[in-house]
C-alpha cells in the first residue's frame, strides 16, 4: 500500500487544533470540558484529510463517546485506508491543573495495523530509545534491565533516569530502581510523552518503566517505531473480572507485546502538539491575535522527525474552521 506523503502533515494540523482548542482551558479543573474542546476541534479537522480512517483506539465505547469513539469512521473516505489511535488531550488532569506535559497526540498506520485493546485498561511498559533497542527484556529483573541500558548507552547506571508513574502501585519498582543507584523521574501523567522522551534526541530520560494505560501503550510504539526505539508490554489486571476479559479474548496473560505486535508495518506516523508545555513539547502559547503552537511529526518508512513551530491567527482561523478558538 502506499499512504499519502502528506498524511503526517495533515495529522499534525489535527493535534494542533487539539491543542489550541483545549490549552485555552488549562488550570480551569474540568479535564471533561478541556477533553470535549479538543475532541471537537481533533475531529473536525480530521474529517477533511484524505483517507478513509477508522478509529481503532479512541474515546471510548460509541455509547458513552458521542465523537472519535471506537469503530468512527473518520476523513473523506478516499484512499489509503488506515487506523487511527486518537489522544486529543494525554493528561487531562496536567491540563486541568496546569501541570506540565499535556499532549494532543495522533497515530495512523495501514488498516489493521494497531492493536485495539478491548476491555484491556492496563499494560505494564518497559521502552527506550534507539540506542538501547535490542537489549531490554521485560521479563529480566528491574536491575539487569536497568545495567543492561547502561551498558548499549555507555553510562553509568546511576546517570541512567527511569521514567515511572507516580502510582502506589509501583512502590515495589521504585524501591527496586533506587537500589540500582539509577535516577527517577516521578511523573503524575502523560505517560506516551514519557516513553516518546526516551527516543528522541538528546533524551531527558532513557527508559520507561511501570503500569500504564493500554491505548497509551499503542500510541507509544507508534512513535517508538518511526524513532528506532522499542516497547515491552504485558497485559496486567487489577482483578478476577478483567482477568476472565482476558479469557473471552484469547489474551495469553503471560505473552509480551512488541513493539511490532502493538503496530505492525513500516507505514506509521505519529503527530504531537504540546498543550501545555513539558520536556517533549512547548505547550501553546498565545498572543494578541493568535497562538504559537509546538508539535512534532513523524513517519516510520522515512525515519523522517519534523518538528513544526506555528502561529495560528484566530480571525483566519475561524474564517475557514468555523470553530470558535
Ligand atoms: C497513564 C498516563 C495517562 O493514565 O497511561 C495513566 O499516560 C494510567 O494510569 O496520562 P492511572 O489509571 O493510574 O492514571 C493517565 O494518567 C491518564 O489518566
Amino acid at each position: 500500500m502506499h499512504l499519502d506523503r502528506n498524511l503526517g502533515l495533515d495529522l499534525v494540523r489535527c493535534t494542533e487544533a487539539a491543542a489550541l482548542r483545549a490549552a485555552r482551558l488549562m488550570g480551569r479543573g474540568d479535564k471533561e470540558a478541556a477533553d470535549q474542546a479538543a475532541v471537537d476541534a481533533m475531529r473536525f479537522a480530521l474529517a477533511s484529510i484524505s483517507m478513509d480512517g477508522v478509529v481503532v483506539i479512541g474515546e471510548g465505547e460509541k455509547d458513552n463517546a458521542p465523537m472519535l469513539y471506537t469503530g468512527e469512521r473518520v476523513g473523506t473516505g478516499e484512499k489509503p485506508e488506515v487506523d487511527i489511535a486518537v489522544d486529543p488531550v494525554e493528561g487531562t488532569t496536567l491540563l486541568a491543573e496546569g501541570m506540565p506535559g499535556a499532549i494532543a497526540v495522533i497515530a495512523v498506520a495501514e488498516r489493521g495495523a494497531l492493536h485495539a485493546w478491548n476491555g484491556v485498561p492496563y499494560m505494564r511498559k518497559l521502552a527506550v530509545g534507539e540506542a538501547a533497542r535490542g537489549v531490554i527484556d521485560i521479563d529480566a529483573s528491574t536491575s539487569d534491565n536497568i545495567r543492561a541500558v547502561a551498558g548499549a548507552l555507555r553510562k553509568r547506571v546511576s546517570d541512567i533516569t527511569v521514567v515511572v508513574l507516580d502510582r502506589p502501585r509501583h512502590t515495589q519498582l521504585i524501591t527496586e530502581i533506587r537500589a540500582t543507584g539509577a535516577r527517577i523521574r516521578l511523573i503524575q501523567h502523560g505517560d506516551v510523552a514519557a516513553g516518546v522522551m526516551t527516543a528522541v534526541e538528546d533524551a531527558p530520560a532513557d527508559m520507561l518503566m511501570g503500569i500504564g494505560g493500554a491505548p497509551e501503550a499503542v500510541v507509544t510504539a507508534c512513535a517508538l517505531k518511526c524513532l528506532g526505539g522499542e516497547i515491552q508490554t504485558k497485559v496486567w489486571t487489577r482483578d478476577e473480572a478483567e482477568r476472565a476479559v482476558l479469557a473471552t479474548q484469547g489474551i495469553v496473560p503471560d505473552r509480551i507485546y512488541r513493539t511490532t505486535d502493538l503496530v505492525r508495518g513500516d507505514n506509521v506516523y505519529f503527530a504531537a502538539t504540546g498543550i501545555t508545555t513539558g520536556d517533549f513539547l512547548r505547550g501553546v502559547q498565545y498572543g494578541r491575535d493568535g497562538a504559537r503552537t509546538h508539535s512534532v511529526v513523524m513517519r516510520a518508512t522515512t525515519g523522517t522527525v519534523r518538528h513544526v513551530e506555528a502561529y495560528h491567527r484566530w480571525d483566519k482561523l475561524m474564517q475557514v474552521s468555523g470553530i470558535d478558538y
